[in-house]
């Protein structure tokens, strides 16, 4: 029993090493060929997009909040573990029925291919990558089985040779190698180094000093590229070539308008500072930044090309299809709504969006803020819907009016004596008139606001406190220009937005 075990244990585990390495041939040569013609083709890409893109919206929520931004690698790393067991079963029925090992591996390698065709901006050429993972991964896998099946002399039983140990080897190295190439071309294929932004016709005024500069532990005035939130459904980063890149406007609209990267930079530029807010923000979290933006205004682009009576929305497209919907007033009401392709004085970082991307005051993110932008359609809510209205989520999406304490950070030991308790608050378009402190589940003290940028930027602030020994609970609200005071009423981000007022418990020894 235990010696029968042991043998096919023996024959077994290089087996199934074997279906595994030839697995992983096949997705670091076709990940090369991805590389030099489009990335998101490359099987894990794919196949890892599909499985975002299918997820029901509970089951991504419950992602979001259990593993924050590691949803993604925790994803990609469940899709890749479950494909190298399959791979593994595969090199051990090949052992004995290549026939049938092999089938299943092209089955695998076939759902990526479906992955990359159902993608919105598919081509037939898009399967390419599946099919040199199918091919490499079958002659792999026909190579490490005959190595396996070699007669050995007599008492070695079915060991694995030196020489199948160094083949494998050899093709695992290989593996490595041409992955990375695949990667580093990827990498290379966009130039964002090379682009200089002219200034702005009309620039912002200069930032004033933050109270970051007093209270270090206020979130800055400005967040910096390297430091700003990201969020959005993509794996990998798109590649965008910014010479053959164009920004259409079409749909309803009087003449349809083409813009090259070159010809939106030559237009008259402006800056202005916005704080964006993603709808997945929870109450006292990250995901909000505020940056300087340069580009041009939504309306300028939209009057050139006349938009019919007809349409109430935007609809955005992504360089892959992506799409979002923006009510037709958010361009036309007077907020700064822009086309961006600057960021705090840089090109767009590839993360947000190079080489363009739409900026929306005052909406979240996911109904304005469309990154990789290719396309601005004028059409109708009834006629077009985007991928998260198809999601559930709302689609008429205004930023509700909140805050957030920095400091003290929740469950913080903090030394008695003189302190300050402080934050940001934002009610972007409306702008913050108040922010009121509550300690202990007393009064409502009135905080002191740092300097206003101006409505559509957030605004931080700061209560003197002299803390006494003891555990202490904090809590924050916000109060908008219009006297709209924030609601203490729990929402979840889903579908429009958390709600609700954040209390911290600090210690105070
Ligand atoms: N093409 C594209 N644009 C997108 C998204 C996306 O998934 N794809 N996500 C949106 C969401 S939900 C938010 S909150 C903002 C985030 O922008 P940032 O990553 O630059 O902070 O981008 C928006 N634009
Ligand atoms: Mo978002």
């Amino acid at each position: 029993m235990a010696n029968r075990l042991r043998t096919s244990l023996r024959t077994g585990v290089p087996a199934a090493a074997g279906g595994v390495l030839a697995t992983l041939a096949g997705l670091g040569v076709a990940h090369l060929t991805a590389a030099l013609t489009d990335p998101a083709t490359s099987p894990v890409v794919s196949v890892g997009s599909t499985v975002i893109d299918l997820t029901p919206t509970p089951v991504k929520e419950w992602a979001i909040a259990t593993f924050g931004t590691a949803d993604k690698p925790i994803l990609i790393g469940s899709v890749f573990a479950g494909t190298l067991v399959l791979a593994g079963i595969a090199g051990v029925v090949a052992r004995r029925r290549f026939a049938l090992g092999a089938g299943l591996l092209v089955v695998l390698t076939a759902l990526a291919g479906a992955a990359a065709l159902t993608r919105p901006t598919a081509g037939a050429a898009d399967v390419l990558p599946a099919v040199v993972a199918a091919v490499v991964g079958v002659l792999v896998l026909f190579l490490v089985t005959r190595t396996l099946r070699e007669p050995r002399s007599a008492g070695e039983g079915t060991r694995v040779s030196r020489r199948g140990v160094l083949g494998m080897g050899a093709v695992a190295l290989a593996v490595v190698a041409i992955g990375g190439a695949g990667e580093w071309i990827t990498r290379a294929r966009t130039r964002i180094a090379d682009i200089t932004l002219p200034a702005a016709a009309r620039k912002a005024k200069p930032l004033p000093t933050g109270l970051e500069a007093t209270y270090a532990d206020i979130t800055p005035l400005r967040t910096s590229n390297a430091d700003f939130y990201r969020v959005d459904t993509r794996l990998t980063l798109p590649i965008v070539d910014v010479d053959s890149w164009t920004l259409t406007i079409d749909g309803d609209v009087e003449e349809e308008l083409t813009f090259t990267f070159d010809e939106l930079t030559a237009m008259s530029l402006e800056e202005h500072d916005i704080t964006m807010t993603c709808v997945s923000n929870d109450v006292g979290g990250e995901y909000i930044g505020a940056a300087r933006w340069l580009g041009v205004p939504l309306t300028t682009l939209l009057d050139r090309a006349g938009v019919g009576s007809g349409a109430d929305q935007i609809l955005s497209t992504d360089v892959d299809g992506f799409t979002i919907s923006t009510p037709l007033e958010v361009a036309t009401d007077g907020r700064n709504s822009m086309i961006v392709i600057g960021m705090n004085g840089e090109p767009l970082p590839r993360e947000h969006g190079f080489p363009c991307r739409m900026i929306t005051p005052g909406i979240y993110g996911f109904v304005g803020a469309t990154k990789w932008l290719t396309r601005l359609t004028l059409t109708t809510y009834a006629e077009q819907s985007a991928y998260w209205t198809d999601r559930e989520w709302a689609t008429d999406a205004p930023i509700k009016v909140s805050s957030r304490i920095d400091t003290p950070k929740p469950l913080a030991r903090v030394k008695p004596g003189r302190t300050a308790i402080g934050g940001v608050a934002w009610a972007q378009t409306r702008g913050i008139g108040g922010v009121e402190v509550r300690i202990d589940g007393g009064a409502w003290q009135a905080a002191e606001l740092g300097p206003e940028v101006n409505v559509e930027y957030w605004r931080q602030w700061y209560l003197p406190w002299d803390a006494e020994v003891g555990t202490h609970v904090l809590a924050v609200r916000a109060t908008s220009r219009e006297d709209e005071v924030q609601t203490a009423a729990r929402m979840k981000p889903f579908p429009e937005g958390s709600s609700g007022i954040q209390e911290i418990t600090i210690f105070v020894e």
